[in-house]
């Protein structure tokens, strides 16, 4: 976690949802819409914002979903749109000429006091953050848009329901261990913080190692929720985890040939996945923090970034 504001945080002031959290606004007012909602991402580093890059591609919501892109950057106002922060591909925010991603948290809510993160889906008819939680856009996107894709599109399906259950058990380890743990491995403050993390976190790669054995997805024989939420840690995981967040006691090419392998495949194979990273990006991203790297140093290796398959 990059930035924090001060004091006691709240969320966005939230709609009825469901029990699996999967919307905010209730589908009906987002489906039929084009081109009304819009996606502010911190898009080539971050892994929260980049899942909701990639199932935006998978479902092909490109025409539907704009994004703009704010700076990797840090502030002491949080994430900067490109205007204030001219970094390449960064965007200026369209709609409204914000400065920060902040301004658009007091837009939608003028007494917010959470964190101003992204991801933010922003609807522009309502002009309101609709979801900034990027496990929730995912399902989002996943349905709510169905009825104005393309027949293959539409019925694309990344949290099926005769596989929900097994998902969601996935989901909350690797959430806890790999997603997160990875985070919580490197931003530690004491030996002992690091040493809680970055156990499990080796401890969940060696049990997905047995999973994805013989196996091309982490759940049933297709693409899930649960392979995009994974993938987006271990593509960064050799490049950027393994050295600033001291996740090392093996990487992935050399020492997981099964996730190694899974995750070369949806690389290689899915164009979502490999348009949506940009491997220079995020180890610039990555290595940038002040706290953990004081000289910013970027390392050249690991070349290549990602082996052919
Ligand atoms: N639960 C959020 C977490 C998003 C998140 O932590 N984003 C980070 C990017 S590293 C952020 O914007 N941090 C800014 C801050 O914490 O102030 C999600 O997955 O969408």
């Amino acid at each position: 976690m990059l930035q924090s504001s001060r004091g006691k945080q709240t969320d966005l002031s939230r709609d009825k949802h469901r029990r699996s959290g999967t919307l905010l606004r209730k589908e009906a007012s987002l489906n039929r819409r084009k081109a009304v909602i819009t996606s502010m991402c911190h898009m080539d580093v971050v892994a929260w914002a980049t899942r909701t890059l990639i199932v935006r591609k998978l479902k092909g919501l490109e025409d539907v979903i704009d994004v703009t892109v704010v700076s990797p950057r840090t502030s002491p106002d949080g994430w900067a749109f490109g205007d204030v922060d001219p970094f390449p591909g960064a965007d200026a925010d369209p709609l409204y000429g914000a400065q920060h991603i902040k301004d658009i948290y007091f837009r939608a809510d003028p007494n917010f006091r959470g964190r101003f993160t992204v991801p933010v889906l922003w609807d522009k008819k309502t002009e309101t953050i609709v979801n900034n939680e990027s496990s929730e856009i995912i399902r989002i996107f996943n349905t709510a848009f169905n009825g104005i894709l393309s027949k293959d599109k539409g019925s694309l399906d990344l949290y099926p329901t005769d596989l929900r259950a097994q998902i969601d058990e996935l989901n909350e380890w690797v959430y806890e261990t790999v997603n997160n743990g990875v985070y919580r491995a490197g931003f530690a403050a004491s030996q002992q913080a690091y040493e809680a993390a970055v156990y499990p976190l080796f401890e969940s790669l060696d049990r997905l190692e047995k999973i994805l054995q013989s196996k091309d997805y982490l759940v049933g024989d297709r693409l899930t929720e649960a392979d995009v939420r994974l993938f987006v840690t271990i593509i960064r995981f050799d490049v950027a985890y393994h050295g600033i967040f001291k996740c090392n006691i093996r990487d992935i090419r050399n020492g997981y040939p099964a996730i190694h392998l899974w995750l070369r495949k949806l690389y290689w194979n899915i164009p979502a996945f490999k348009e949506t990273c940009k491997f220079d990006h995020i180890k610039v991203g990555y290595y940038a923090h002040d706290f953990i790297n004081p000289a910013k140093i970027v390392p050249v290796g690991p070349l290549p970034n990602i082996l052919p398959l």
